[in-house]
């Protein structure tokens, strides 16, 4: 089976109603030349409405950056799955590094996440995954990333809903790149761990790379065998780079 070629906005905490205006016009107008890529955008929660509203006759998915693993209830500044979907979501980002690093996102939660995505929603996962600077230099970016995966995918017997995103900390938001080389590199080890998890459809799971993808270093990395596709953020902020990196992906 082809991987179809997927790009993710993550906004972040960034934007607003203007830039989902021009955003959702820009890839109107640039459609044609993205036609096989699956394009999701993942903005603050509260601007899902107005993407909603924005693309709804486009072919613009739209995503969450995080959900909260209760069904509902006190649960102050948290988003419940159940509104997400209402938003207009069909996918959810879980684990992200900012969220591992700076929000208690830990390898107990980004199961009870994982879990409660797929067992309690139609939701697909994006599972992000990617080694510190420090683990890289000790060589324990594998174990790292293998770690990652199984704690997270431990209970999933099924990964038809589910995206890996690899995406190195030291390559977010820095403007320093892993090259193709050594994007690859994991990607393929990611696909084999996924292989032999869930068998032959593991190797049909999308991997998408995340960390400084901008407009001139996409094409290179996409054209990565097992690279299919991009989380983009910083870059996914501003019209003519994102619609950039859609056509890259084409
Ligand atoms: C990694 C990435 C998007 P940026 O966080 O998830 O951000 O492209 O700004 O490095």
């Amino acid at each position: 089976m082809q991987r179809q070629p997927l790009v993710i906005a993550n906004w972040k905490m960034n934007g607003d109603r203007q830039l989902v205006t021009a955003m959702a016009e820009a890839l109107r107008e640039s459609a044609a030349q993205h036609a096989d890529v699956s394009v999701v955008v993942c903005p603050p929660a509260v601007l899902l409405p107005a993407w909603q509203q924005a693309a709804f006759y486009d072919n613009i998915q739209l995503g969450a950056q995080d959900a909260n693993e209760h069904v509902s209830g006190a649960h102050t500044g948290e988003h419940s799955l159940a509104l997400l979907v209402e938003s207009g979501a069909s996918m959810v980002l879980v684990g992200h590094s900012e969220r591992r690093q700076f929000y208690g996102d830990n390898a107990k939660r980004i199961a009870a996440k994982v879990n409660h995505t797929l067992n309690e929603s139609n939701l697909t996962v994006v599972l992000c995954v990617g080694e510190s600077a420090e683990e890289r230099e000790q060589q324990q970016t594998f174990d790292v990333v293998a770690a990652q995966l199984q704690e997270a995918l431990a209970d999933c017997n099924n990964c038809e809903r589910i995206v890996v995103a690899y995406e190195p900390v030291w390559a977010i938001g820095t403007g320093l790149t892993a090259s193709p080389e050594q994007a690859q590199e994991v990607h393929a080890f990611i696909r084999n761990w996924l292989q032999e998890k869930f068998g032959p459809s593991g190797a049909n799971v999308q991997v998408l790379y995340g960390g400084s993808v901008k407009a001139d270093n996409a094409e290179q990395l996409f054209a990565q065998a097992d690279i299919d596709g991009g989380l983009i953020g910083g870059a996914s902020l501003i019209e003519e780079q994102f619609v950039a990196i859609c056509n890259a992906a084409q």
